[in-house]
């Protein structure tokens, strides 16, 4: 399989499996979890027809291993991203003192305003370096990387989690733990 197929599989598991299982009428669990017989019986019923092999290798291969196997291998989810409600069931954990948000230059007087906001998806998403960042504000136009005070803010009762594929989620970043 070359790259552009794993790219263009990966993208319609994200749509599925974060955002909109309906589209093919797949049915996740509470925590996200769908089945895997279920899920590639239900994308051939939709003219996205992959073979289990194809899709362990579009989960192994994920740049960002944006996916995952339940230990017995019967069902599948996403790590992190979604819009639609699921319980992912991470525990909170304390953070590094710094995280990174990457956005674009036109959103940061709002930031500075707001916070950062979770919008669409059920948390903030932030990373612990700054490269992974800019890659992600780089998705909405030209990259800006801001600094979050994770520290701070988890002395003053905030909850951060970390996903499995190691990305830091909070609920909202107020402004004044942001270093612009
Ligand atoms: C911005 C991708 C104005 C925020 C990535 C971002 C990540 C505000 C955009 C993951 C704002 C939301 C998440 C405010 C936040 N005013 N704009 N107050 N607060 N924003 O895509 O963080 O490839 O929902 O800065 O790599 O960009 O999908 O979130 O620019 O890990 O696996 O609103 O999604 O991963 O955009 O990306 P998004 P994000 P995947």
């Amino acid at each position: 399989m070359n790259r552009r197929d794993l790219i263009r599989h990966s993208k319609f598991l994200s749509l599925v499996l974060r955002h909109r299982p309906q589209k093919i009428g797949l049915e996740l669990d509470s925590q996200g979890w769908a089945d895997v017989d279920h899920l590639l019986a239900r994308m051939a019923a939709h003219g996205r027809k992959i073979d289990l092999p194809t899709l362990k290798k579009v989960v192994a291969e994920n740049d960002k291993q944006r996916f995952i196997f339940s230990a017995d291998g019967r069902r599948i989810r996403a790590n992190q991203g979604h819009s639609i409600k699921v319980d992912l069931g991470y525990d909170p954990l304390k953070p590094p003192e710094f995280l990174f948000h990457g956005t674009a230059e036109r959103f940061v007087d709002s930031i500075r305003d707001k916070g950062l906001l979770k919008r669409r998806r059920h948390h903030v998403h932030l990373s612990q370096d700054r490269e992974t960042a800019v890659k992600v504000g780089q998705r909405h136009g030209r990259p800006v990387v801001l600094i979050v005070q994770a520290g701070a803010m988890h002395a003053a009762g905030h909850q951060f989690f970390l996903s499995e594929n190691h990305v830091w989620l909070t609920d909202h970043v107020p402004p004044e733990f942001l270093e612009i």
